[in-house]
């Protein structure tokens, strides 16, 4: 159902929900360890019970009936055909687990720096937690407490705190960053299917921590257009409460939200 690989290079600029986005990655990671653990697990059990209930005793059968000439007490066995079996073994089990490690650090790499498409700009939303809630700065400078996103597109989101240590995570899309004062984590997502979902805080904050929730909305791309020109007339009309303490600037609003909100808000 997922498909483990695409190249990134083929990824087309305005993507159409081609971009593998961390919940399918994290999905096809925990699909790939479950059906080769249940593999390796199916094959110990069944070589255990068969040779367990070969070399029973039972009947009052000689176990040495077999001709085999077993190790004696202290020996160390060679194994079978010289030891070509243990090494066999040995070598399969190694390129298993070493093509594993390797497969999944690429994957969560690709978590790591989000995907590489030219064209269209990627959305960024700046997260600022504080107790209890979050805020979502648009490049506007538009703030909302919904975190509002067209469907499709890759959303990239500049995490950070005003007061204590707080998580942000929308588990729904396996997104998950710290949110520090005075420090900026980055995470993204993307997600195919509109609809809404739930933002939490995930790192005890505090007596309101469990109410630290927000609302995501993921819309078409043409309500977005519609929804985010409207902040815009918003944000530049007689409220500039966005800006911070820029207010009397006038025009220096659009530069002026990232940081003068985050020093200066009220508790
Ligand atoms: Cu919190």
């Amino acid at each position: 159902m997922v498909s483990y690989s695409v190249p990134l290079a083929t990824l087309p600029p305005l993507h159409g929900g081609d971009v593998r986005a961390p919940a399918e990655v994290f999905e096809s990671i925990f699909e790939v360890f479950l059906v080769l653990g249940t593999l390796v697990g199916v094959v110990v059990v069944a070589y255990t019970l068969y040779y367990a209930v070969k070399y029973r005793a039972g009947d009052g059968a000689d176990p040495h009936a077999d001709s085999v000439a077993r190790p004696e007490l202290g020996e160390l066995p060679t194994g079978g055909a010289g030891g070509r079996k243990v090494f066999l073994s040995l070598g399969i089990s190694a390129v298993i687990v070493l093509s594993l490690i390797g497969w999944t650090y690429m994957e969560l790499s690709y978590i790591e720096d989000g995907p590489d498409i030219e064209g269209e700009e990627d959305l960024h939303v700046t997260v600022e937690g504080y107790q209890f809630g979050w805020t979502f700065v648009y490049p506007n400078g538009y703030e909302s407490t919904t975190l509002r996103v067209p469907r499709n597109r890759v959303v990239r989101l500049d995490v950070t705190s005003r007061d204590v240590f707080h998580n942000f995570g929308i588990p729904a899309f396996r997104v998950k960053a710290d949110a520090i004062p005075g420090q900026t984590t980055s995470a993204w997502f993307t997600h195919e299917e509109t609809g809404t979902y739930e933002a939490q805080c995930y790192e005890l904050c505090g007596s309101g921590h469990s109410m630290m929730t927000a609302e995501v909305e993921v819309v078409s791309r043409d309500a977005y257009r519609e929804w985010y020109a409207g902040t815009a007339n918003e944000t530049t009309g007689g409220n500039t409460t966005a800006a911070g303490n820029e207010t009397t600037g006038g025009d220096a609003t659009a530069t002026a939200n990232a940081t003068p909100t985050s020093g200066g808000a009220p508790a």
